[in-house]
């Protein structure tokens, strides 16, 4: 799964993008600031820590997720607007995008429009986002009504997808996004090769100066989750070892470091659910969507396991937690036998019993 950082100019995406990789461990080149850059970073996951504790397995394996960093957008002129359309096709392929603008004051740095508004800045990229998608939807609709006309095998199929086409661009003229439109499985299937950008789930980052931060919830901006934080400051906590950043931390009156709230918020937004597996070898938490059956998670770990699936001898880590291990959550009568069908919930640890 793949989060875009997207932005005005100069808002401090780059910085917090690095910083993120960084602290995990990861290497970034930023060496060329017009050119996207890609990272893999850890999902930070308390339970897993707790039971790499407990198991002492040769293996820890966080979930994991992308973090795409694209050039930032300057929308004021037409040459800007005609670069940032350049980095549409990129987003249409994230399946999440974190809107990040600039609240921090610094002269040394040119502050897009010449104004420091992340208000403005998020109305103006959700704008953009609904240019975009209704620029795509329009040629859409022009084309299939020239090709319902004729009579096909796949003129139904046509027939339906036009008819929900005419009902987004209906909504994006009153300025609605796509994801306020897609009521179901089916409407989502037929558009998700478009990658519409108003379908996306977003979240804003607001950039704000090193002493405007705290662990608190953010003021939302545009009804979206927002969170606030110092890319600065992010870019300092990646620089320690990690068994100082706890102090450094407490010193500026915060819990966790700000990016990995982000990661996690991140995770969190787009519907992404981890359970866990444990054992001598390997503790690993392994992502899938909300709503998940068991056969498919399954699956996720191996397709014989899914093709064998008897039953998944599953937990909830809070249970287990406070059972302790898990022959004491077995005696409490906390380990239950689910089948195929079981909604697998976030959190649950999971041993499948398979047959193949
Ligand atoms: N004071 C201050 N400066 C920052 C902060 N974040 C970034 N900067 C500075 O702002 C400038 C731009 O930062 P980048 O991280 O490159 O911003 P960007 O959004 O990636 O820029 P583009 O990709 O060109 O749009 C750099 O000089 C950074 O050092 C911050 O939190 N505080
Ligand atoms: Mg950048």
């Amino acid at each position: 799964m793949r989060v875009g950082f997207v932005g005005p100019s100069q808002s401090g995406k780059s910085t917090l993008f690095a910083a993120v990789a960084e602290s995990g461990g990861s290497h970034v080149d930023l060496s060329r600031p017009d050119q996207p850059h890609l990272a893999v970073v850890k999902v930070p996951d308390e339970r897993l820590a707790w039971l790499g504790e407990l198991y002492q397995p040769k293996k820890v394996t966080p979930a994991e997720l992308e973090l795409l960093d694209l050039p930032g957008f300057d929308l004021s002129d037409d040459a800007g607007r005609t670069r940032a359309k350049t980095h549409w096709p990129a987003m249409r392929q994230c399946d999440g995008l974190a809107l990040v603008v600039r609240a921090f004051p610094d002269d040394a740095v040119a502050a897009y429009r010449n104004r420091i508004d992340p208000k403005g800045d998020v109305e103006e990229l959700l704008s953009e986002f609904l240019f975009a998608d209704l620029e795509q939807v329009t040629t859409r609709v022009e084309k299939l009504e020239v090709s319902v006309k004729k009579p096909t095998p796949k003129r139904d199929e046509q027939l339906r997808e036009l008819e929900l086409m005419k009902r987004l661009l209906d909504a994006l003229e009153n300025e609605k996004p796509i994801c306020d439109v897609i009521a179901n499985e089916m409407e989502d299937k037929l558009v998700r090769s478009f990658g519409f950008l108003t379908q996306k789930p977003a979240l804003v980052v607001v950039n704000c100066s090193e002493d405007d931060i705290s662990d608190a919830d953010a003021e939302s901006l545009a009804n979206l989750p927002t969170l606030k934080l110092s890319a600065k400051i992010e870019e300092e906590i990646a620089e320690l070892p990690p068994e100082d950043r706890g102090e450094f931390l407490r010193d500026l009156g915060l819990s966790v470091a700000a990016g990995d709230r982000l990661v996690r918020a991140c995770y969190e937004r787009m519907k992404l659910i981890s359970f866990l597996t444990v054992g001598e070898d390997e503790c690993r938490a392994w992502t899938i969507p909300a709503g998940t059956d068991a056969v498919t998670a399954a699956s996720k770990i191996h397709s014989d396991i899914a093709r064998g699936f008897i039953r998944a001898e599953t937990v909830a880590y809070d249970h287990f937690h406070a059972a302790g291990d898990m022959k004491a959550a077995k005696a409490a009568g906390h380990v239950r036998l689910e089948g195929k069908t079981y909604t697998v919930q976030d959190g649950d640890i999971i041993n499948f019993r398979f047959n193949v």
